[in-house]
């Protein structure tokens, strides 16, 4: 079965036009600013297997409301930024989109989780008004956004990857371990953030 239903052509037509809002937005700032808004962007619908498991490991009716209305991340982007002052940013020119209603907001980055995790995410609504002839369906749609440094997306990719590895003989010293890597990370942002205001004040 596919979860999404006939919703699927949607999901990913809203993706492919959050990808292209954002890259122009980026290109629109690189010319006005000469720096990058962020470092790079992706996105993902995310895929049937998933979504089911999901809805299962959340003892969820395995349909498609669930996929679509109850979990929030079936369209899915993140957002990675060279200093954490520009994911502020980022989230500023967001709320100001007129066809975007944010929904929900988590700062893991002033609240990092316990496990050392740094994110910023974003629940937004986007309504799709019309139904088009290649089978796009109106209503309102949630897609996830994630904002992270450099760093902390080095960090999530990298512990995200080992949570899968079963056979972690010590699990409390490895998580140990990643909560005081993910620390030094949050410190060398905080860094470069300083150096970056450091010679903005020069020029
Ligand atoms: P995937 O495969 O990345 O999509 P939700 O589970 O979304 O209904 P929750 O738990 O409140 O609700 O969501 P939260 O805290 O906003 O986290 C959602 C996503 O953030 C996860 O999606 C991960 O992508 C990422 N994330 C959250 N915590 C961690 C963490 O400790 N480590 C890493 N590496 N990523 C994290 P999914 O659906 O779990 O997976």
């Amino acid at each position: 079965m596919n979860i999404y239903g006939p919703y699927q052509v949607t999901l990913d037509k809203i993706l492919e036009e959050l990808l292209d809002r954002f890259k122009n937005l980026n290109s629109s700032y690189q010319q006005e600013h000469h720096q990058s808004l962020f470092e790079h962007l992706i996105g993902r619908v995310k895929s049937n297997e998933s979504m089911i498991e999901k809805c299962q490991r959340k003892n969820l009716p395995v349909n498609t409301h669930s996929a679509l209305k109850v979990n929030k991340d079936s369209v899915g982007l993140r957002i990675v930024c060279n200093f954490i002052d520009d994911i502020y940013l980022c989230i500023d020119m967001i709320e100001q989109m007129p066809d975007i209603t944010i929904v929900k907001k988590k700062d893991y980055i002033t609240n990092a989780k316990p496990n050392g995790y740094r994110s910023y995410h974003l629940i937004i609504e986007m309504e799709l008004p019309e139904a088009d002839c290649e089978g796009n369906l109106p209503g309102k749609y949630y897609v996830e956004i994630q904002l992270r440094t450099i760093a902390m997306d080095t960090w999530a990719s990298l512990e995200h990857e080992m949570k899968y590895k079963h056979n972690i003989k010590n699990p409390e010293l490895i998580g140990k371990e990643l909560k005081r890597v993910a620390d030094e990370l949050a410190s060398c942002d905080v860094s470069m953030q300083t150096i970056r205001q450091l010679i903005r004040e020069e020029n």
